[in-house]
This record gives C-alpha cells, structure tokens and sequence, in this order.
C-alpha cells in the first residue's frame, strides 16, 4: 500500500517527519497478507542469509551477523524526563540529548532502501484491552517476522481512525545502501546499537539491530517497556508472564499466569503436555500478558501477540511436541543449523546432527570443534495459531480469568520445587526477590545469579521501587479477587550438578498442587505445610505416582534450608538499598521473614 492509504494526519506527519530524517528511497506501507510476505521473502532470498527450508512449507532459515544475536541490556535505554524515574536498574538518558545523539545516527540511515510502515495491534484489533503500535523499520526480516508476531495490515489502520493514540516505534538496522557499498548478509551496525525508550511521548527509537527484541519492537519494547508505564498510569498490568488453561480430570478449568526469565521455561511450561492422566493444558500465550481487574472483581489477562519468538534450542519431541507441531510450517528460523535437505537441526533436537550439516555462521559443521551447530539464542518465530493446543478462548478480547501467579527462575539451590504466598502482600514480595542464573537471550555472562524481579529487571519501563508499589496498591481495590501466588524452580540441582527434577511434562504434578491449593480460601493448610518462606507441598501432597524420582531427591527439592535462605538475604537487601523510595510493606516483609529464618529451627 501507498502513503495515501494513512488517512491519520499526525500519523502522516509523524512518517514525514522520519522519511525526512532517514531518508528512503520508498516508503511502503504493510498489508500483512501473505502476498505480500511472499514477496518480501523473494527479495531477501536473493541475499546470502535467507534460505528457503524445502522441508517446511512456508519456512525460511535467516542467519544473522555473530555481532547481533541477543537483547542488548548495556545498551538499551530508558529515557524519561528525570533519572530517578528510569531507577537503579535502567540506563537513563536525558531525553533532549538522547535524540539529538539518536538523530545524527538515523540521519539518512535509510538511504538505498524501503521504509516499510507496518500498523500493528497487541491484542485482537479493537479489544478492550488491546493497542496500536506503527513501526518503521528498513528491514525485511522485522516486517516478516513482525507479521507473524503480532496482527497487521488496514484493519489496524481502520481501528486506529484520524486521531487515536498509537505507539511510535522507529527502527533501523543503521547500514545504508550508499551507492556501490557492498550489501552484507545480514546489514546491521553491531558496534553503534542503541534501543531507547521514551515511555512519557510512547514512542521507541531502536538502531543498529536486527535481532528478536531489539528490533521486533513490538514485543519487549512496546509489550513491556512501554506498556509497563502505560498500565500504571492507567491501572493495569503489562508483565513478562505465559497465560496457560489447565483443566483436571473432573473438568475444572483455570487459567495461570507465570512470570519466569528469558530462557527459563515459559514456552515449554505454557505448551506443557501432563504426564498425569486426564489433565490437560492449554496455550494463550508464551511471553507477555497484559492483565486488568474485570468487573466482577477477577483479574483477566490477554496475550498482547499473535506468535512466538521461541528458543530453539533444546525444543524437541521430548520436551515440547507442541512447539515442534507449531513450527512444522510458516515458520522464521535464525540462528539455527541447516541440513543438506533443506530442514534444520539445533543441540537438543533430540537426534544426532545429519552429515553435511552447516552451522549458525555458516559453514560446515565440524563437532570436534566444540562450538554449538546452532546459537544458543537460536529463535523460531511460528504463528500461536499453528499451536495444537492452542486455548480456545486465546483471542478472546476480554481475555481470560486468572487464579494464580507463578514466578520462576534457574536456581541451583535454595529456592525449593514450589512454594506458595500467605497472601498479596507476600506474593508480591515473592516476585520482588525473583533470581536466576543468566542466560543466552541477553549479551553477556551466562550462569550468573542476578535478582530478576518479576522476571522484569530488563523490561521495566520505570523505576522498579514504583513498580512495586503499584502491585501493592493494585492488590489494594475494594472489590478484587486476588489470584494466589505461588513460586517455582524447575533448576534445582545435586552435589554433581544434574537436574533434580525432570521437568517439561513432569511439571504437571506441580501445576496440579498449584491447581487444588489455588481454590482454597487463605490462610487454608489442607496439603500444605508452612515454612518460613511460605507453604509447600505436605509431604505426600505432591502426586508422584510414576515418577521417577527418589524419595531423597524428592526431600531435597523441597527442602527449605534456613541457612540457604540466610545466605540470600543480603543479596535481597542490597538490591532493596539501591533504590531511594522502597515500598515500606516489602522491607517489612523481608524483616518478617528474616525473623521466622533465625526462630525457625
Ligand atoms: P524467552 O523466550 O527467552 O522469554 O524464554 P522462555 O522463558 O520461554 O524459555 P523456554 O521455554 O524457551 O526454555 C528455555 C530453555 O530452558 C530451553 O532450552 C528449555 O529446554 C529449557 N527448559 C524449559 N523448561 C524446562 C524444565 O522444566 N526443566 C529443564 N531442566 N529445562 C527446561
Ligand atoms: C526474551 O529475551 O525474554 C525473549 C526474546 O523473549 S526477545 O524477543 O529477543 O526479547
Ligand atoms: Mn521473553
């Protein structure tokens, strides 16, 4: 489509005003169709990066420059009028000097290519719950990958009319086609990368990559970034959590939501195939949920995408039959391996790599060399649609009821198999003390414990003290039925370093206990015992039956250790100190706790 299908003047003004600045030889604006995917995809398939998968209709493989294959922490930005509003935990920037700095890199940033305008909806379009972000971004590969991740195209244009709110989200991979420069394989400016926030105008300024969340903006920088600081000021809430339906062998239903870490489990978890007869678990979203007290008091959450940016690697027929049905077609690979017969092939697959395989960077596998076949941060990006288990209730605009919360996260010790919250208050405390080890999603160190509260330290688009409060003070309404909160580790491990529990499918029993405890009223112990950091399973509460694990294994998976626990504290203090304003209800309860520890025995 043309320009002239925009019929919203500051919309207009707004391209204009970037065309300008970047300066295209086209603007294009997005259908969404598969016409036009297909033609897209024609034009990147004449570059080296891009191949058709002959094994997988509709599927391409993409491999991206070694310099541009995860979230960038170091460099993204959080630039609101005052420092003290960005917090601790984000970088901040003067907003004023930010774009100054930012402007000089978009100057002409385009030239030699096609902006491509792509009017996008979180949420069903026109949903209740739901809003509009326009991207601009010179890359194919986000208009292709933003297609099946979110909902684009005229209905978007339509909901939006002549004057409604939409999110500004510029994007550039920041290597112009200047007259005979050589056109890399995947064009990118690895070394000047910058994803920047202005949460106060909602607007997101993205150059230098092409990569997952640090282009495709309308997943970590819109969803959560922005949207975060959107639901406080309006009263909701935009989290890092899967939505999943699990429903027991008499028929109940109920809906939960989990907040883990990137690359801790969210996928597999939401797609979760029981191995406890007659369950049974349903899919409404794998990374994002954006939630809101309903009028009858339930919290009701709604998967702002339409697809998954999933980590390939280690998704198998084992782990995740589900995902590898929803990737069987119209699916984007990157960073994956590629088998001479046109399919692709990750570490954890499930089987031995075929000969002739070539890697991530690609050349020919060689395993004597040690390096992974595929990245770490391999991505699949697959329509939620394609899921088999998809919920039926997945696209409802109202979303669905949830009756609990879960936090998660990889820790070798202390943090038992599940523990439940006495109450709000607790729970959100619960999800202010979430730690976990690294991992690839994001440059940097891998393996290293950091507090990760909410599963939201990268993707707070305000100050995290603030954050906290507005859990607390959301938990506060007259009239709400508060979801129970619960916290689990799939990660715990044995003097030898092996996984303890077995987890995927397994992790049904724990959903189960979370399932039959979630409807009891509070303070309720019926299959639970207390300890001092919250309930866990009764001993033979958990439903073990055909599991193999040991009784003694079993016991260290629940165990609460009063000195493991003691160790923690003045990690969860020193995060806690570094905020000038801390919510006063979450320091006493850490006092609270502190004091249980050492009476405990
Ligand atoms: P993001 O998309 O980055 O937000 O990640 P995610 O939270 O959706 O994580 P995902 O489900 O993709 O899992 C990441 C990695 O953890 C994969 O390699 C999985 O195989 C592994 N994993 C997931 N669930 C479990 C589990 O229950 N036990 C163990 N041991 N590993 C798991
Ligand atoms: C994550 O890192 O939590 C992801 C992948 O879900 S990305 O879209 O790159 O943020
Ligand atoms: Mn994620």
């Amino acid at each position: 489509m043309t320009l002239d299908s925009i019929k919203h003047p500051r919309l207009r003004a707004w391209i204009d005003e970037n065309v300008d600045m970047c300066m295209p030889d086209d603007v294009y604006v997005c259908d969404g169709g598969q016409e036009e995917a297909d033609r897209l995809a024609e034009r990147l398939l004449r570059s080296h990066s891009f191949f058709r998968l002959e094994n997988r209709p509709g599927s391409f493989l993409v491999l991206s420059d070694p310099g541009d294959v995860a979230r960038v922490e170091n460099n993204t930005f959080i630039c609101s009028r005052f420092r003290e509003e960005a917090g601790p935990t984000n970088n901040w920037a003067d907003p004023q000097q930010m774009k100054a700095e930012l402007r000089q890199r978009f100057f002409g940033s385009m030239r030699g290519r096609t902006m491509y305008v792509i009017p996008y909806s979180m949420g069903p379009v026109g949903g209740p719950l739901s809003h509009i972000g326009i991207e601009l971004t010179d890359s194919i590969y986000v208009v292709l990958n933003m297609r099946i991740m979110t909902r684009v195209g005229q209905a978007v244009l339509d909901a939006l009319g002549r004057d409604s709110p939409f999110v500004r989200c510029l994007h550039s991979v920041g290597f112009p086609l200047i007259a005979g420069r050589y056109e890399p394989a995947w064009p990118c400016d690895a070394n000047n990368k910058y994803i920047v926030h202005f949460p106060e105008e909602h607007a997101i300024w993205s150059y230098g990559s092409g990569y997952g969340g640090n282009a495709l903006l309308g997943k970590k920088c819109f969803a959560l970034r922005i949207a975060s600081a959107m639901a406080r000021d309006q009263g909701w809430f935009a989290e890092h959590m899967l939505i999943l339906g699990i429903t027991s062998p008499e028929g109940e239903k109920k809906y939960l939501a989990a907040a883990f870490p990137s690359a801790c489990g969210k996928t597999n978890l939401a797609m979760l195939i029981p191995t406890l007869p007659g369950w049974k678990v349903e899919t409404v979203g794998d990374d994002i949920a954006w939630m809101r007290w309903g009028d009858d008091g339930q919290l009701y959450a709604i998967n702002p995408e339409a697809g998954f940016f999933g980590v390939a690697p280690g998704t198998s027929r084992q782990s995740n039959p589900n995902a590898m049905d929803a990737i069987r077609e119209n699916t984007i690979f990157t960073n994956v391996a590629r088998t001479p017969d046109g399919d692709v092939w990750w570490e954890g697959i499930g089987y031995d790599p075929p000969e002739g395989l070539i890697d991530w960077r690609g050349e020919p596998y060689n395993p004597a060399l040690g390096k992974p076949a595929a990245h770490p941060n391999a991505r699949f990006t697959a329509p939620a649609s394609q899921c088999p288990v998809i919920d039926p209730a997945w696209e409802q605009p109202q979303g669905v009821p949830i009756s609990a919360i879960l936090f998660g996260g990889r820790r070798a010790g202390t943090v038992p198999l599940v523990h439940e919250a006495f109450d709000w208050v607790h729970g959100v405390f619960m999800g202010s003390i979430v730690s976990s080890e690294t991992t690839a999603a994001a440059a940097g160190d891998v393996g290293k414990l950091r507090r990760d509260p909410f599963a939201m330290l990268p993707f707070c688009g305000y100050n995290m003290a603030d954050y906290f409060h507005h859990w607390l003070r959301m938990g506060e309404r007259t009239g709400v039925k508060h979801p129970k909160f619960f916290y689990v580790n799939w990660f715990r491990k044995d003097a030898n370093g092996k996984f303890l529990w077995p987890g995927f499918g397994e992790n049904s029993r724990v959903l189960k206990w979370i399932f039959e405890r979630s409807g009891r009223p509070a303070g309720d112990v019926s299959q639970a015992t207390e300890t001092p950091i919250g309930f866990v399973p009764a001993p033979g509460a958990l439903d073990v039956a055909g599991l193999k694990v040991s009784p003694a294994a079993m016991q260290e998976l629940l165990a609460v250790r009063r000195d493991e626990w003691l160790a923690d504290l003045p990690g969860i203090k020193a995060f806690y100190g570094s905020f000038d304003e801390f919510p006063r209800k979450l320091k006493q309860q850490l006092e609270t706790i502190e004091q249980r520890l050492r009476t405990s025995e």
